[in-house]
Protein backbone atom coordinates (compact mmCIF):
# COMPACT_ATOMS: atom_id res chain seq x y z
CA UNK A 1 0.00 0.00 0.00
CA UNK A 2 2.65 2.27 0.85
CA UNK A 3 4.81 1.65 -2.34
CA UNK A 4 1.24 2.24 -4.03
CA UNK A 5 0.87 5.43 -2.28
CA UNK A 6 4.37 7.26 -2.96
CA UNK A 7 3.44 6.77 -7.28
CA UNK A 8 0.05 7.94 -6.40
CA UNK A 9 -0.37 12.12 -7.70
CA UNK A 10 -0.82 13.67 -4.33
CA UNK A 11 -4.07 15.48 -6.39
CA UNK A 12 -5.39 11.55 -6.83
CA UNK A 13 -5.07 11.09 -3.21
CA UNK A 14 -6.70 14.31 -2.15
CA UNK A 15 -9.73 13.72 -4.59
CA UNK A 16 -10.17 10.30 -3.09
CA UNK A 17 -10.40 11.52 0.25
CA UNK A 18 -12.84 14.39 -0.69
CA UNK A 19 -14.91 11.60 -1.95
CA UNK A 20 -14.83 9.31 0.74
CA UNK A 21 -15.44 11.74 3.66
CA UNK A 22 -18.60 13.23 1.37
CA UNK A 23 -19.89 8.76 1.00
CA UNK A 24 -19.59 8.89 4.82
CA UNK A 25 -21.83 12.12 5.37
CA UNK A 26 -24.60 11.31 2.50
CA UNK A 27 -24.84 7.64 3.71
CA UNK A 28 -28.15 6.58 5.22
CA UNK A 29 -28.12 7.09 9.27
CA UNK A 30 -28.48 3.33 10.83
CA UNK A 31 -31.91 3.06 12.01
CA UNK A 32 -32.31 3.52 16.17
CA UNK A 33 -33.57 0.11 17.60
CA UNK A 34 -35.61 0.32 20.57
CA UNK A 35 -36.63 -2.76 22.73
CA UNK A 36 -39.91 -2.79 24.07
CA UNK A 37 -41.20 -4.89 27.16
CA UNK A 38 -45.14 -4.47 26.83
CA UNK A 39 -47.25 -6.04 30.12
CA UNK A 40 -49.52 -8.28 27.60
CA UNK A 41 -52.57 -8.13 26.08
CA UNK A 42 -55.01 -7.20 28.93
CA UNK A 43 -57.33 -4.82 28.02
CA UNK A 44 -58.11 -2.11 24.85
CA UNK A 45 -56.31 0.58 26.36
CA UNK A 46 -53.56 -2.43 26.50
CA UNK A 47 -54.39 -3.03 22.54
CA UNK A 48 -54.44 0.72 21.97
CA UNK A 49 -51.49 1.62 23.52
CA UNK A 50 -49.28 -1.39 21.54
CA UNK A 51 -50.67 -0.45 18.47
CA UNK A 52 -49.46 3.68 19.25
CA UNK A 53 -45.91 2.61 19.82
CA UNK A 54 -45.55 -0.02 16.82
CA UNK A 55 -47.41 2.17 14.09
CA UNK A 56 -45.23 5.71 15.34
CA UNK A 57 -41.61 3.22 15.03
CA UNK A 58 -42.82 2.20 11.66
CA UNK A 59 -43.21 5.52 10.96
CA UNK A 60 -40.39 6.93 12.00
CA UNK A 61 -38.15 4.11 10.71
CA UNK A 62 -37.38 3.06 14.19
CA UNK A 63 -36.71 -0.85 14.38
CA UNK A 64 -39.06 -2.03 17.56
CA UNK A 65 -38.26 -5.08 19.25
CA UNK A 66 -41.28 -6.18 20.72
CA UNK A 67 -41.68 -8.39 23.14
CA UNK A 68 -45.49 -9.46 25.26
CA UNK A 69 -44.74 -10.00 28.45
CA UNK A 70 -48.31 -12.45 29.13
CA UNK A 71 -49.00 -10.49 32.25
CA UNK A 72 -45.71 -11.74 33.60
CA UNK A 73 -42.86 -9.92 35.08
CA UNK A 74 -40.32 -13.02 34.75
CA UNK A 75 -41.43 -12.73 30.75
CA UNK A 76 -40.69 -8.71 31.14
CA UNK A 77 -37.48 -9.15 32.52
CA UNK A 78 -35.68 -11.51 30.19
CA UNK A 79 -37.14 -9.45 27.53
CA UNK A 80 -34.84 -6.44 28.88
CA UNK A 81 -32.07 -8.89 29.19
CA UNK A 82 -32.40 -9.95 26.02
CA UNK A 83 -32.52 -6.40 24.97
CA UNK A 84 -29.40 -5.90 26.76
CA UNK A 85 -27.85 -8.76 25.28
CA UNK A 86 -28.65 -7.40 22.14
CA UNK A 87 -27.32 -3.89 22.47
CA UNK A 88 -30.19 -2.07 21.63
CA UNK A 89 -30.21 1.93 21.65
CA UNK A 90 -32.43 2.02 24.39
CA UNK A 91 -35.00 0.32 26.05
CA UNK A 92 -38.77 1.05 26.79
CA UNK A 93 -40.70 -0.94 29.61
CA UNK A 94 -44.18 -1.12 30.74
CA UNK A 95 -43.64 -2.35 34.18
CA UNK A 96 -46.64 -4.54 34.95
CA UNK A 97 -45.47 -4.72 38.41
CA UNK A 98 -44.31 -1.68 40.84
CA UNK A 99 -41.44 -3.74 42.66
CA UNK A 100 -38.61 -5.84 41.49
CA UNK A 101 -37.09 -4.33 38.64
CA UNK A 102 -33.49 -2.90 40.73
CA UNK A 103 -31.09 -5.74 39.27
CA UNK A 104 -32.40 -5.84 35.53
CA UNK A 105 -32.24 -1.66 35.46
CA UNK A 106 -28.70 -1.87 37.29
CA UNK A 107 -27.93 -3.97 34.41
CA UNK A 108 -29.57 -1.52 31.68
CA UNK A 109 -27.54 1.32 33.16
CA UNK A 110 -24.01 -0.57 33.32
CA UNK A 111 -24.47 -1.25 30.02
CA UNK A 112 -25.21 2.31 28.77
CA UNK A 113 -28.44 1.92 27.69
CA UNK A 114 -31.25 4.67 28.65
CA UNK A 115 -34.40 3.29 29.80
CA UNK A 116 -37.91 5.19 29.93
CA UNK A 117 -40.81 3.34 32.11
CA UNK A 118 -44.26 3.69 29.78
CA UNK A 119 -47.41 3.97 31.79
CA UNK A 120 -47.02 2.58 35.05
CA UNK A 121 -44.34 4.04 37.40
CA UNK A 122 -41.67 1.09 39.50
CA UNK A 123 -40.51 1.43 42.52
CA UNK A 124 -37.37 2.22 42.85
CA UNK A 125 -34.70 3.27 45.87
CA UNK A 126 -32.08 4.77 42.92
CA UNK A 127 -34.23 6.93 40.18
CA UNK A 128 -31.02 7.11 38.20
CA UNK A 129 -31.78 3.25 37.45
CA UNK A 130 -33.77 5.06 34.36
CA UNK A 131 -33.52 7.53 32.39
CA UNK A 132 -37.52 8.97 32.31
CA UNK A 133 -40.85 7.86 33.28
CA UNK A 134 -43.63 8.76 30.70
CA UNK A 135 -47.01 7.50 32.04
CA UNK A 136 -50.23 9.07 33.43
CA UNK A 137 -51.10 10.17 37.37
CA UNK A 138 -53.32 7.31 38.58
CA UNK A 139 -53.52 8.93 41.63
CA UNK A 140 -55.48 11.79 40.06
CA UNK A 141 -57.46 9.49 38.11
CA UNK A 142 -59.19 7.77 41.10
CA UNK A 143 -59.13 11.23 42.68
CA UNK A 144 -61.27 12.74 40.31
CA UNK A 145 -63.41 9.18 39.69
CA UNK A 146 -64.06 9.63 43.55
CA UNK A 147 -65.09 13.16 43.58
CA UNK A 148 -67.25 12.51 40.61
CA UNK A 149 -68.99 10.25 42.68
CA UNK A 150 -69.56 12.45 45.57
CA UNK A 151 -71.42 15.11 43.37
CA UNK A 152 -73.03 13.13 41.56
CA UNK A 153 -74.08 9.62 43.62
CA UNK A 154 -77.74 10.53 44.27
CA UNK A 155 -77.97 8.93 47.91
CA UNK A 156 -76.35 5.97 47.08
CA UNK A 157 -73.97 5.01 49.45
CA UNK A 158 -72.65 0.87 49.24
CA UNK A 159 -69.94 0.56 46.52
CA UNK A 160 -68.43 -2.60 45.28
CA UNK A 161 -64.47 -2.14 43.94
CA UNK A 162 -63.13 -3.69 41.03
CA UNK A 163 -59.77 -3.76 41.30
CA UNK A 164 -57.14 -3.86 38.63
CA UNK A 165 -53.72 -6.35 38.35
CA UNK A 166 -52.48 -6.34 42.29
CA UNK A 167 -49.09 -4.72 42.68
CA UNK A 168 -49.80 -2.77 39.61
CA UNK A 169 -48.83 1.21 40.29
CA UNK A 170 -52.65 1.73 38.25
CA UNK A 171 -54.16 -0.50 40.61
CA UNK A 172 -52.02 0.71 43.89
CA UNK A 173 -52.91 4.70 42.77
CA UNK A 174 -56.53 4.21 42.18
CA UNK A 175 -57.27 2.23 44.87
CA UNK A 176 -55.32 4.78 47.72
CA UNK A 177 -57.17 7.52 45.72
CA UNK A 178 -60.55 6.81 45.68
CA UNK A 179 -60.44 5.46 49.52
CA UNK A 180 -58.34 8.61 50.67
CA UNK A 181 -61.16 10.34 48.47
CA UNK A 182 -64.03 8.28 50.78
CA UNK A 183 -62.39 9.07 54.15
CA UNK A 184 -63.55 12.54 52.98
CA UNK A 185 -67.36 11.53 52.61
CA UNK A 186 -67.85 9.25 55.37
CA UNK A 187 -71.87 8.71 54.61
CA UNK A 188 -69.71 5.77 51.68
CA UNK A 189 -69.79 2.51 52.82
CA UNK A 190 -67.17 0.01 50.56
CA UNK A 191 -68.96 -3.46 50.68
CA UNK A 192 -66.66 -5.68 49.17
CA UNK A 193 -63.40 -4.75 46.90
CA UNK A 194 -61.93 -7.52 44.35
CA UNK A 195 -59.62 -7.87 41.76
CA UNK A 196 -60.18 -8.33 38.06
CA UNK A 197 -57.38 -8.40 36.40
CA UNK A 198 -58.30 -5.19 34.34
CA UNK A 199 -60.09 -7.92 32.05
CA UNK A 200 -62.94 -8.15 30.97
CA UNK A 201 -64.24 -11.88 31.43
CA UNK A 202 -62.59 -11.33 35.10
CA UNK A 203 -64.95 -8.51 35.32
CA UNK A 204 -68.27 -10.16 34.75
CA UNK A 205 -67.21 -13.21 36.65
CA UNK A 206 -66.42 -11.28 39.30
CA UNK A 207 -69.15 -8.72 39.39
CA UNK A 208 -71.46 -12.26 39.37
CA UNK A 209 -69.97 -13.88 42.57
CA UNK A 210 -70.31 -10.15 43.97
CA UNK A 211 -73.94 -9.56 43.03
CA UNK A 212 -74.74 -13.18 44.63
CA UNK A 213 -72.77 -12.17 47.55
CA UNK A 214 -74.38 -8.73 48.17
CA UNK A 215 -77.61 -8.75 46.18
CA UNK A 216 -79.44 -5.40 45.94
CA UNK A 217 -77.45 -3.80 48.35
CA UNK A 218 -75.11 -2.83 45.46
CA UNK A 219 -75.60 0.73 44.53
CA UNK A 220 -72.07 1.74 43.13
CA UNK A 221 -69.66 0.44 41.31
CA UNK A 222 -65.93 1.69 40.96
CA UNK A 223 -63.79 -0.32 38.40
CA UNK A 224 -60.55 0.59 37.94
CA UNK A 225 -60.61 0.06 34.00
CA UNK A 226 -63.31 0.26 31.91
CA UNK A 227 -63.07 -3.66 30.15
CA UNK A 228 -63.78 -4.71 34.04
CA UNK A 229 -66.81 -2.66 34.20
CA UNK A 230 -67.99 -3.68 30.73
CA UNK A 231 -67.50 -7.37 31.78
CA UNK A 232 -69.26 -6.34 35.26
CA UNK A 233 -72.46 -4.42 33.28
CA UNK A 234 -72.92 -8.07 31.45
CA UNK A 235 -73.39 -9.65 34.77
CA UNK A 236 -75.67 -6.59 35.76
CA UNK A 237 -78.03 -6.78 32.92
CA UNK A 238 -77.97 -10.88 33.45
CA UNK A 239 -78.86 -10.70 37.15
CA UNK A 240 -82.06 -8.36 35.77
CA UNK A 241 -80.30 -5.11 36.93
CA UNK A 242 -80.08 -1.70 35.00
CA UNK A 243 -76.35 -0.56 34.94
CA UNK A 244 -75.84 3.38 35.45
CA UNK A 245 -79.40 3.27 36.91
CA UNK A 246 -79.98 0.33 39.44
CA UNK A 247 -76.12 0.45 39.73
CA UNK A 248 -74.03 3.45 39.51
CA UNK A 249 -70.34 2.95 37.22
CA UNK A 250 -67.18 4.77 37.70
CA UNK A 251 -64.72 3.33 35.94
CA UNK A 252 -61.19 4.65 34.35
CA UNK A 253 -59.62 4.77 30.64
CA UNK A 254 -62.05 6.44 28.71
CA UNK A 255 -62.02 4.40 25.66
CA UNK A 256 -64.65 4.39 22.83
CA UNK A 257 -67.06 1.60 23.56
CA UNK A 258 -67.02 3.29 27.36
CA UNK A 259 -67.57 6.46 26.00
CA UNK A 260 -70.31 4.97 23.84
CA UNK A 261 -71.31 3.22 27.15
CA UNK A 262 -71.86 6.99 28.87
CA UNK A 263 -73.86 8.01 25.99
CA UNK A 264 -76.09 5.08 26.23
CA UNK A 265 -76.60 5.49 30.01
CA UNK A 266 -74.71 2.55 31.03
CA UNK A 267 -71.50 3.89 32.80
CA UNK A 268 -72.42 7.02 34.62
CA UNK A 269 -68.88 8.69 34.34
CA UNK A 270 -64.92 7.41 33.27
CA UNK A 271 -61.82 9.17 33.37
CA UNK A 272 -59.81 9.36 30.77
CA UNK A 273 -56.21 7.43 30.91
CA UNK A 274 -54.88 8.18 27.50
CA UNK A 275 -52.61 5.05 26.22
CA UNK A 276 -51.20 6.74 22.91
CA UNK A 277 -47.76 7.11 24.33
CA UNK A 278 -46.03 6.75 20.85
CA UNK A 279 -45.29 9.93 19.69
CA UNK A 280 -43.81 11.36 23.30
CA UNK A 281 -42.05 7.87 23.83
CA UNK A 282 -39.95 8.38 20.53
CA UNK A 283 -39.03 11.86 20.90
CA UNK A 284 -38.11 10.97 23.85
CA UNK A 285 -35.66 8.52 23.32
CA UNK A 286 -34.52 10.05 20.31
CA UNK A 287 -33.26 13.06 22.46
CA UNK A 288 -31.73 10.72 25.01
CA UNK A 289 -29.83 9.14 22.13
CA UNK A 290 -28.82 12.54 20.78
CA UNK A 291 -27.59 13.52 24.04
CA UNK A 292 -30.05 16.35 25.10
CA UNK A 293 -31.65 16.36 28.73
CA UNK A 294 -35.18 15.23 29.04
CA UNK A 295 -38.02 15.97 31.93
CA UNK A 296 -37.49 12.93 34.52
CA UNK A 297 -41.00 13.00 34.86
CA UNK A 298 -43.94 13.60 32.42
CA UNK A 299 -47.71 12.47 32.48
CA UNK A 300 -50.70 13.22 30.70
CA UNK A 301 -53.40 15.62 31.29
CA UNK A 302 -56.62 13.22 32.00
CA UNK A 303 -60.13 14.23 31.11
CA UNK A 304 -63.30 12.87 32.31
CA UNK A 305 -66.39 11.85 30.90
CA UNK A 306 -70.20 11.65 31.64
CA UNK A 307 -73.74 12.48 30.40
CA UNK A 308 -72.38 16.06 30.27
CA UNK A 309 -70.03 15.83 26.88
CA UNK A 310 -69.80 11.80 26.30
CA UNK A 311 -71.81 11.64 23.31
CA UNK A 312 -70.21 14.45 21.66
CA UNK A 313 -67.16 13.03 22.51
CA UNK A 314 -67.77 9.75 20.75
CA UNK A 315 -66.88 10.51 17.25
CA UNK A 316 -63.43 12.22 18.23
CA UNK A 317 -61.98 9.21 20.35
CA UNK A 318 -59.05 7.70 19.04
CA UNK A 319 -58.62 4.64 21.47
O1 LIG B 1 -55.98 1.43 32.85
C1 LIG B 1 -55.79 -0.78 32.04
C2 LIG B 1 -54.62 -1.52 31.55
O2 LIG B 1 -51.64 0.68 33.25
C3 LIG B 1 -52.99 2.53 32.74
O3 LIG B 1 -53.57 -1.07 32.36
C4 LIG B 1 -52.73 1.10 32.54
C5 LIG B 1 -53.89 0.20 32.83
C6 LIG B 1 -55.18 0.56 32.15
O4 LIG B 1 -54.75 -2.83 31.47
O5 LIG B 1 -56.88 -0.86 31.17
Amino acid sequence: MKNLLKFLPVAAIVALTGLLSLRAADAPKKPITVGFAQTGAESAWRTANTKSLKDEAAQRGINLKFSDGQSKQENQLAAVRSFIAQRVDAIVIAPIVETGWEPVLADAKKAKIPVVIMDRKVKVADDSLFTAFIGSDFYEEGRMAVEWLAKNAGGRVNIVELQGEPGSAAANDRKKAFADGLAKHPEFKMLDSQTGNFRRAEGKTVMEALLKKHGKNIQILYAHNDDMALGAIQAIEEAGLKPGKDILIVTIDAIKEAVQAVAAGKINCTVECNPLFGPKIYDTVEKILKGETVPKFSSNKDELFDSTNATAAVPTRQY
